[in-house]
Parts: C-alpha cells; sequence; structure tokens
C-alpha cells in the first residue's frame, strides 16, 4: 500500500479485493496451486494452508443467480444458500469454478442439503461438526479435522506434516490480530472511520492471498489512522451500532448503509466476517495442534449450536467495549437459526444493557431499501433525542 493515498482510496481498493482476485485465483490455479472453496468461518483454513493451497470464500450475496438456484432449491430458502449455489450452478464465479475441492460444514440444514445438490457437479468434503460445544464435540472436531487432512493428502498426493500446520497456525494468527487491531479502533468516540469502510478491508482481506503482505498493509493502515486522528481527522461524534445476526455481506450491507446515511455509525460487528471470525485465535502453546484448531473454531458463538451461550458471551464483551447505543440484528430470511435465537438476543441486551433492539429480516434485493431506511431512520432519530 502507497501511503501517499487517501485513505477513501485505501479503503476503495480493499472493497475491490473480491472483483480484483477474480484474475488472480486464475493465475494462482495456472501456477499449480489447489484451490479450496468454502463456505463458513468453522471451516480451519489452516489445514489447506499447511500444504499450500489457496482458501477462497464461496459465499455469494447478490441475488443475480437466485432464480436460477430456484430451479433446484425451494424459493423460501436463505438467500446466501440460493446466490451461493446459483453462482456454482451457473459457473458464474470464478472462484468455484476454480475449486478443486468445495468443504462445507454441517451447519444449517439449508446448507447442508444444498451441498449434497452442489456434489452433482463440484467434488465437495462436507466436515461433520458438532452442534455443541460439549467436551464429546471437541473431540468429534478434532477427529473430524484430521479425516479433512487425510483427504487432502490422498486428494492432491501431498502429506501434510505437524510442523506445517504450525506455520499456518501462526500466520493466521498473525492476520487475525492485525484486522482485530484495526476494529478496535473504533472502541475510540468519535470514530476514525465508517462502519461500511471498516467492513470493505475486513472482507477484502479474506480474498487477499498474499497473507504476510496483507497483515503488512493493515498496519501501515492502522498507523495512517491513529495519525490522521491525532491531527483531528475523524468523523463526529454519533449513535453508535452494534450488528449482530446472520453474515452482512454483499446485499445485506444496504442495513449498514441505511444506518450511516441516516447519521449513525457501525462500530462493530459481532457476526461472521467481524468478530466471529477475528476474536480468538488458536492457542500456539497447544502441542496438540489439532485439539488447538478444534478448540479454537468449535468457539465460535453461531446460531447453530445449541445452546450457544459464547454468541452471547462475546456481544456482552463487544457491548462493554465498543459502548453501542443500539444493536441491530440482521436475519436473511429464512435464516431459522438466526430468526429463532432473535428473541434471546432481543432480551439479552435490553435486561443487562438496557440498549434498544431492532431486528431486520432481509434479503440481497433492494426491494425493501426504502422500508428498511425508513425503520433505521425512526431508530436513529430516537437515539439522538
Ligand atoms: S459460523 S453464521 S458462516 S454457519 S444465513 S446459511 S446460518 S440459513 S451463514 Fe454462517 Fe458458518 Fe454460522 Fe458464520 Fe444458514 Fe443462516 Fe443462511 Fe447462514
Amino acid at each position: 500500500m502507497e501511503l501517499k493515498k487517501d485513505l477513501p482510496l485505501v479503503f476503495e481498493e480493499f472493497n475491490e479485493q473480491r472483483k480484483k482476485s477474480f484474475l488472480r485465483i486464475k493465475e494462482i490455479k495456472d501456477q499449480g496451486t489447489p484451490v479450496i472453496g468454502v463456505f463458513c468461518t468453522y471451516f480451519p483454513q489452516e489445514i489447506a494452508m499447511a500444504m499450500g493451497a489457496c482458501v477462497v470464500g464461496l459465499c455469494s450475496t447478490s441475488d443475480e443467480t437466485v432464480a436460477d438456484a430456484e430451479k433446484d432449491l425451494p424459493k423460501n430458502l436463505c438467500p446466501l444458500i440460493k446466490s451461493s449455489y446459483g453462482f456454482a450452478k451457473t459457473d458464474k464465479c470464478p472462484f468455484f469454478y476454480f475449486s478443486d475441492l468445495v468443504v462445507g460444514e454441517t451447519t444449517c440444514d439449508g446448507k447442508k442439503k444444498m451441498y449434497e445438490h452442489l456434489a452433482e457437479f463440484k467434488p465437495v468434503h462436507v466436515m461433520e461438526l458438532p452442534n455443541r460445544q460439549s467436551e464429546n464435540g471437541y473431540k468429534m472436531y478434532r477427529d473430524e479435522i484430521i479425516r479433512f487432512k487425510e483427504v487432502l493428502e490422498e486428494q492432491f498426493e501431498v502429506v501434510i506434516t505437524e510442523d506445517q500446520i504450525r506455520k499456518a497456525i501462526h500466520q493466521r494468527n498473525e492476520e487475525r490480530l492485525a484486522l482485530k487491531s484495526l476494529y478496535e479502533l473504533m472502541q475510540m468516540d468519535p470514530v476514525p472511520m465508517k462502519g461500511e469502510q471498516l467492513y470493505s478491508v475486513l472482507f477484502g482481506s479474506t480474498f487477499r492471498f498474499d497473507k504476510e503482505q496483507v497483515v503488512k498493509e493493515i498496519y501501515a493502515l492502522i498507523d495512517r489512522i491513529k495519525k490522521e486522528y491525532a491531527e483531528g481527522k475523524h468523523l463526529e461524534k454519533m449513535p453508535r451500532i452494534l450488528i449482530t445476526g446472520s453474515p452482512s455481506s454483499g446485499g445485506a450491507m444496504k442495513v449498514v448503509r441505511a444506518i450511516e446515511d441516516n447519521g449513525a455509525v457501525v462500530v462493530a460487528y459481532e457476526n461472521c466476517g467481524g468478530s466471529k471470525s477475528c476474536d480468538e485465535n488458536v492457542d500456539e502453546n497447544n502441542p496438540d495442534v489439532y485439539d488447538a484448531l478444534a478448540h479454537r473454531y468449535l468457539n465460535i458463538g453461531c446460531a447453530c449450536m445449541s445452546p450457544n451461550p459464547r454468541r452471547l458471551n462475546l456481544m456482552g464483551r463487544l457491548i462493554e467495549e465498543y459502548k453501542p447505543d443500539a444493536v441491530v440484528e440482521i436475519v436473511l430470511q429464512s435464516c431459522h437459526p438466526y430468526s429463532v435465537e432473535s428473541g434471546k438476543i432481543e432480551k439479552f441486551v435490553q435486561d443487562n444493557y438496557d440498549l434498544p433492539y431492532m431486528k431486520i429480516e432481509t434479503d440481497y434485493s433492494t426491494t425493501d431499501v426504502g422500508q428498511i431506511n425508513t425503520r433505521i431512520a425512526a431508530l436513529i432519530e430516537m437515539l439522538k433525542n
């Protein structure tokens, strides 16, 4: 990253990263590097990284291919699942196209069943994810991680050593630490950047394959932001919002835009893509790398876990650290795990922190932008008074 560039331009470049990587992935493939396509934050990336593979996120977030997906899948299915399947089926996503292996996890029912359709035209491996963070669950996921390593070894005719896994763990930890240091800047009041700008870096960095370089760029960005902040270059004081719920990338970012267009700022993302992805690192002191990975990943507080106390723990900590004035939950349509859990979340933030809570159920279309805008505007008006 050139330090001469204006900060908005740096954010814009991260924002464009997914598209830019469409070309890069072909080069990577042409060089003979295996490409592993993934769907979920529970995926232990370090195992694939240990054999030098390139890991790409396949969750699609536009409604462009939803109609194609609905020929095979029911209409009342979560848009993330339909969009992802639609891009795979129509060969419109280069990441799908170049993936040698697609890896899914047994998270929500919709995704699980979609993988069966996907396996008809793509090599798919599904990791069995326990639904409970119990001792048995951790043991089971540890075994499952080893099984996945063996699948890679067999398919790509390689040996993956524990030393290689340890190096990958360190590299991913460094990346998570850098991203966490960036989003922690939002604890400042007033904030140094918009929540949408922050998200462009969090999301864009997942499509950067030069991991060491991206870590350097993120720290350079943090230094720049701190320097400019000290010079008084920051946003005005405004109502602070914490986002939770289903992943908010792509089409669902309309909620974040509505918040920021109406004079508030998103200070924290509890959901995947934000703190769920970066909050915890893998324990590098654990001599059993598989156990360390199983604990780090199974600790994620996704609504697919039942019960799911870790989501509340993280949410409570974020509320204390980021001091939001309200919590907005994005629930993708037909996302039953987050929709059913939303009542608990509302009660948790109201009873423990006396914060207003708003649930927004949406998809990737633009049909509800006006309605979302009206509801968010009313919430922010209330916060300002
Ligand atoms: S760890 S949030 S990435 S499962 S939105 S497909 S849950 S019906 S994306 Fe997720 Fe992993 Fe959990 Fe994160 Fe199903 Fe809901 Fe759709 Fe979802």
